[in-house]
């Protein structure tokens, strides 16, 4: 996990998140997908009975999901094929339909910028939301 904190320094000069911290394994997570570029874990907070947070390994500018470019595409695409991979998992407690969500700053209840996909399942949401 070193190259990547690394890496992370070269690339990115932003202040560090608690996902780093995640990502370099310095605080535990109950990881539940992994690959080179991105991870999912469960939400420490949980608001449904599934309730697991997909982030791209290296930030490289998305604090937050309006902080999005087309340097972002190819991350972007995996953080989703891998929420919506996740959404049908029942081994984790979905697979009767999912909310798959991105807070967008403070106003819309960001607190970690850091940016994330949650996925949320194993119960009914209503619409629209709070
Ligand atoms: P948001 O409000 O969209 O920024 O969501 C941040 C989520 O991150 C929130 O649901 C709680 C979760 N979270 C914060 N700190 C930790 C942590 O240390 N571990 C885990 N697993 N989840 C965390």
């Amino acid at each position: 996990r070193w190259d990547t904190i690394w890496l992370a320094g070269l690339r990115d000069t932003e202040p560090s998140t608690i996902f780093d911290k995640i990502v370099a394994g310095e605080i535990p997570a109950t990881v539940v997908k992994e690959d080179d570029k991105i991870l999912a874990f469960k939400d420490i907070n949980p608001v449904a009975p599934a309730h697991v947070l997909v982030i791209p390994k290296l930030r490289r500018g998305l604090t937050r999901l309006s902080e999005a470019s087309p340097e972002h595409y190819e991350i972007l695409g995996r953080l989703m094929v891998a929420a919506g991979e996740i959404a049908k998992d029942e081994s984790l407690g979905f697979g009767n339909g999912a909310r798959i969500v991105v807070n967008d700053g403070p106003e819309a209840g960001q607190e970690v910028f850091h940016l994330h996909v949650h996925v949320l399942g194993g119960r009914a949401f209503s619409w629209p939301p709070g």
